[in-house]
């Protein structure tokens, strides 16, 4: 059957002028969102590969310089390229409008302009790979004094890095103005949907955060070309330093990544237990307060680097303080549920995955964030369980989330439900397969971004690769539900959910105009009495 494309809709114009330079904020989200899968599909295939080079002790795939830059790129691409863009910028372009009753962004064509830097970036860090002296081997964080020594292409792989932060910057900027001044008649702070509360927290850490990072790497590139010393004790610099502007950025930037998840996990709860969500000023609040003392913490990640024993510890208690927010927000998601009329669809299938699996990192976040037991376990595997506990089970899961809410509205579709939850199971099994035994590496003392190791610790390292089997079965079948029913699925209704939020009013997908009329919002986005079943 056919389904009316709306926005979709072929024009007149050539491909590349009706996509590319497409100023309509649905279509720059769907660019994102495809983009951001496919890069997502490059990152798991290096994945892979890592776990496959693991599976034995000794060199089986990859020499050690190459398996250097494969975990390098794996990170650049994950955390700059998938991760921090997935939601913000592919669903927030797409739903924070319709979600307002605007009828675009506050700044369309800078908008247009961000994707492009995106684009550019993840361009130039792909050259970088294939220029220079080699595929870069600093690992993401490119610290020094090796991002300063290495012949590898590290300034270019930083040069990606600086113009995809602009697009960050210019995105988070475009969010903050929009939510500010374009909300329909009625639609007061407290009717504003949880999902727009997130992107308005994440929008000022992109806008207040990012530029550091912009610095950062500028530095490397002169530490690099002109030996400029900043970083370099022989000339009065400090190695240090690189350390705190590094972190002063990329902790916050865990929030960017996580808060737009929190965002639309707040948002599907209530829909999937037809109650309207518990708490929801405290959930406002903690995402602020999230936001802010998050901006506080950054030097966690540097307990065992030489710091003075008075920032390990204030750095510690303000690492513990963040985290109460976090945990606030968990008791009103499970709030929520209690005493729901629960409708076990695929949507509230991952938003459970993400609360289970969050959690599992958050708690161990608490380990390293407390300093005694950090020293015993930093730059071990702990740590990479710890981050793909929060990053993979948390925003990649919150991502999945949002595919599977807003599907039948972007394409007017349904996909297989069953199939769609069997994925998500398999996900849950896969990720606890391939991150749970990280843990006990890294507690028995297997260090971080080796190649090889000691015969002792083969058998959870190949637990870990079995579970990297599973997660891509999970994953293999993920996408292929979704992008089968892209062309085959049932039509979908136009509110398949019954939610109350203004997206849903919209046909699906929504027409190029959004909006016939501007509405006038009478009540909360979670007041379900208010919801007509029907069309
Ligand atoms: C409950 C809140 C959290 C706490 C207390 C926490 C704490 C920490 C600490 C102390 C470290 C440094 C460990 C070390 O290097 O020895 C760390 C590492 C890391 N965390 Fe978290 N974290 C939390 C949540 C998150 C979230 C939500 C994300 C991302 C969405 C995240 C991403 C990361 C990453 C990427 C690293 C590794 C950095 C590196 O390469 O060394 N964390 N975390
Ligand atoms: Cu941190």
């Amino acid at each position: 059957m056919a389904v009316d494309a709306g926005f979709m809709t072929p024009g007149n114009r050539s491909w590349v002028r009706e996509w590319l330079f497409t100023i309509d904020h649905k279509r720059i989200g769907m660019l994102y969102l495809w983009s951001v899968l496919a890069f997502f599909t490059v990152g798991v295939f290096l994945g892979l590969i890592i776990r496959l080079e693991l599976f034995r002790p000794g060199e089986d795939f990859v020499g050690p310089q190459a398996y250097n830059a494969i975990f390098t790129l794996h990170g650049v691409i994950m955390i700059f390229l998938v991760v921090i863009p997935s939601i913000p910028a592919a669903f927030g372009n797409i739903f924070l409008p319709l979600q307002l009753g605007a009828e675009d962004v506050a700044f369309p064509r800078l908008n247009m302009f961000s994707f492009w830097l995106y684009v550019i970036g993840g361009g130039t860090a792909l050259v970088s790979l294939f220029t220079g002296g080699g595929a870069p081997d600093t690992g993401w964080t490119f610290y020094v004094p090796f991002s300063a020594q290495t012949t590898t292409n590290v300034s270019a792989a930083v040069a990606g890095v600086f113009i995809l932060g602009f697009s960050s910057i210019l995105t988070g900027l475009n969010f903050i103005v929009t939510i500010h001044r374009l909300r329909a008649p009625g639609l007061t702070w407290t009717r504003l949907t949880l999902f727009a509360w997130s992107l308005y927290a994440t929008a000022w850490i992109q806008v207040l955060a990012t530029p550091i990072l912009s610095i950062t790497v500028v530095l490397i590139v002169l530490e690099r070309m002109l030996g400029m010393g900043i970083f370099d004790p022989a000339r009065g610099g400090d190695p240090i330093l690189y350390q705190h502007l590094f972190w002063i950025y990329s902790h916050p930037a865990v929030y960017i990544m996580i808060l737009p998840a929190m965002g639309v996990i707040s948002d599907i709860i209530p829909v999937f237990c037809r109650k309207s969500i518990f708490g929801y000023k405290t959930i406002v609040g903690s995402s602020l307060a999230i936001a802010f003392a998050g901006s506080l913490v950054w030097a966690h990640h540097m307990f065992v680097s030489g710091m003075s024993d008075t920032a390990v510890m204030v750095f510690s208690l303000l690492t513990f303080i963040v985290a109460v927010p976090s945990a606030v927000k968990v008791f009103n998601w499970l709030s929520t549920m209690y005493k729901g009329s629960i409708r076990p669809e695929p949507p509230l299938i991952y938003a459970l995955g993400f609360i289970f699996l969050f959690a599992m990192g958050g708690i161990t976040g608490l380990v390293l964030g407390s300093a005694g037991t950090d020293m015993h376990v930093h730059d071990t595997y702990f740590v990479v369980g710890h981050f793909h506990y929060v990053i993979f089970g948390g925003t990649g899961f919150g991502m999945f989330a949002a595919i599977h809410y807003w599907f039948p509205k972007m394409y007017g579709r349904m996909y297989d439900r069953k199939q769609a939850t069997i994925a998500a199971v398999l996900l849950v099994i896969g990720l606890n397969g391939l991150y749970f035994p990280m843990y006990l590496l890294g507690l028995a003392g297997m260090p971080r971004r080796y190649y090889d190791y000691l015969p002792q610790f083969t058998e959870l390292h190949q637990y870990s690769t079995y579970g990297s089997w599973i997660t891509f079965a999970g994953l293999a079948l993920m996408i292929y539900n979704l992008i089968r029913s892209r062309y085959r699925g049932p039509e979908a209704e136009r509110n398949p959910w019954q939610a109350a939020t203004l997206e849903w009013t919209l046909p699906s997908p929504p027409p190029t105009h959004n909006f016939d009329r501007e509405p006038v919002v009478t009540h909360g986005p979670y007041d379900f009495g208010e919801v007509r079943d029907h069309d």
